[in-house]
């Protein structure tokens, strides 16, 4: 069975969110904790285990495959979870132009979104940081003008794993002081993203593995 690494608290939670929603986790994946400080598996018979073995980046999410592949980046990952799960379920059919849009959707959400939040929870100059933050405020901006006004899911009427990566990287908005209510459309989706029940669940089920 494929091995998904992940934390609770980092992009990779998405990658849970996606495989519990689908019903796949413990039956066709196996969720496993890493310490992203000491870089160790840090739950399962692996514990701490050097992750920079089982993944030379040393980040997460990373799937391991039953062949031994390495797959890695959320964009991917996401992706080779949601075609795990019935067609529709987590992404549109392979092929589709509402596929292709959902590739668009999570590389920008990787490439813009995500790489504008990540340098904000390091020590950085204030100069350099209030560069960071406005850029990151811009594409927030984006989406509440654009991708996501009027609409409750990035990619069509349903929730997709660009959905569950979105949100993981939008509830770390109250660490870094970023007021997500100045985003009116995007704040509505957040919070609809946040009620749904295996979104709870997941969260409930994450912090519980050891
Ligand atoms: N380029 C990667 C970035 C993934 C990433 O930034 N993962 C973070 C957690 S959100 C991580 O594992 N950081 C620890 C490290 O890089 O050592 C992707 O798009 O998936």
């Amino acid at each position: 069975m494929p091995v998904l690494y992940f934390t609770p608290y980092s992009s990779a939670a998405a990658s849970y969110i996606s495989a519990k929603k689908a019903g796949l986790i413990g039956t066709n994946i196996i969720p496993v904790l890493v310490d992203l400080k000491e870089h160790k598996v840090a739950s399962g018979d692996d514990k701490g285990a050097d992750f920079y073995k089982i993944n030379p980046k040393g980040n997460v999410p990373t799937l391991v495959l039953e062949d031994g592949t390495v797959l890695n980046e959320n964009a991917a990952v996401l992706q080779y979870i949601a075609d795990l799960a019935p067609t529709g379920l987590l992404a549109p059919g392979n092929g589709t132009n509402a596929r292709y849009l959902l590739q668009s959707k999570l590389s920008y959400v990787a490439s813009e979104v995500h790489q504008s939040y990540n340098p904000l929870f390091y020590p950085i100059q204030d100069q350099v940081k209030a560069w960071v933050f406005d850029k990151l405020c811009s594409k927030i901006d984006y989406l509440n003008r654009v991708d996501l006004k009027g609409k409750n899911y990035l990619v069509g009427d349903s929730f997709t794993v660009a959905d569950a990566y979105l949100y993981i990287l939008l509830s770390t908005s109250q660490y870094i002081s970023l007021d997500l209510a100045k985003y009116p459309e995007v704040d509505r989706y957040f919070k609809g993203i946040s009620n749904l029940d295996f979104i709870k669940e997941a969260q409930a089920e994450m912090s519980a593995i050891q």
